[in-house]
């Protein structure tokens, strides 16, 4: 066996999770070296975390590195082969990545990280302004996933890993687990994400305590 893939990142990451889970798919040993995104230590020319080292390699950049892990260690498992299938997979992960991550990061997920793990008060005026674009999000992507799947029609792919990640911080907030609970498909789909060993595996710390 090679050396396990080491993640430089915060414990409590988004992105350092999808890594994480994408190497359990694969059945790689992994590590995360404890990095701020705004420590010296940290490589990313962008000042973003992570920076992964594999097989030797140096990587940036989540998407590239989920992609190269799922193809050099997985057989491309959690990517279609359906040109079709496959551009709602990758048009879900950029829509998680493009929209969904800085909307929920910045106007709810933040605000609570900074109140209960760096002391602040709870910025509320943030969260209230931010509020109803989040609930429009939410219902959009639920009314997706009933009009036609949305991204999980095609099996377990890289889309559940990047919108399980960023989903699951937004419910881990009160406001993100009450719009969530108003939806219809969002929770079941969350619920059998959970059941996924890779997801299992890779709880953060925060969560058992959240439930
Ligand atoms: N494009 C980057 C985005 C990663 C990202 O946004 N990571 C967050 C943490 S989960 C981060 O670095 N936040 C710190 C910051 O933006 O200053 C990737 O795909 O790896």
């Amino acid at each position: 066996m090679g050396e396990p893939v080491r993640i430089y990142g915060p414990v409590i990451s988004t992105y350092v999770r999808i890594i994480e889970i994408v190497c359990e798919e694969a059945g790689l040993a992994h590590e995360v070296i404890p990095t701020p995104a705004h420590s010296p230590a940290n490589r990313h020319p962008f000042g973003k975390v992570p920076v992964v080292h594999v097989d030797g390699i140096e990587m940036y950049e989540t998407v590239s590195i989920t992609q190269y892990i799922d193809n050099a260690h997985n057989s491309g498992a959690l990517q279609p082969d359906d040109p079709v299938a496959r551009a709602a997979m990758d048009r879900w992960v950029a829509v998680g990545n493009t929209y969904l991550f800085p909307l929920f990061e910045h106007g709810l997920v933040m605000p609570h990280v900074m109140h209960n793990f760096a002391g602040q008060p709870l910025d509320t005026a943030r969260i209230e302004k931010h509020l109803p674009d989040i609930a429009k999000t939410l219902s959009f992507i639920d009314l997706e996933m009933q009009k036609d799947g949305a991204w999980t029609g095609h099996g377990f792919t890289l889309a559940d890993v990047f919108l399980y990640c960023i989903l699951r911080s937004v419910e881990l907030t009160p406001q993100g687990a009450a719009g969530i609970a108003q939806m219809e498909m969002l929770p079941k789909w969350l619920a059998k994400c959970r059941e996924r060993l890779s997801i299992a595996a890779t709880v953060w710390p925060t969560e058992n305590a959240a439930g």
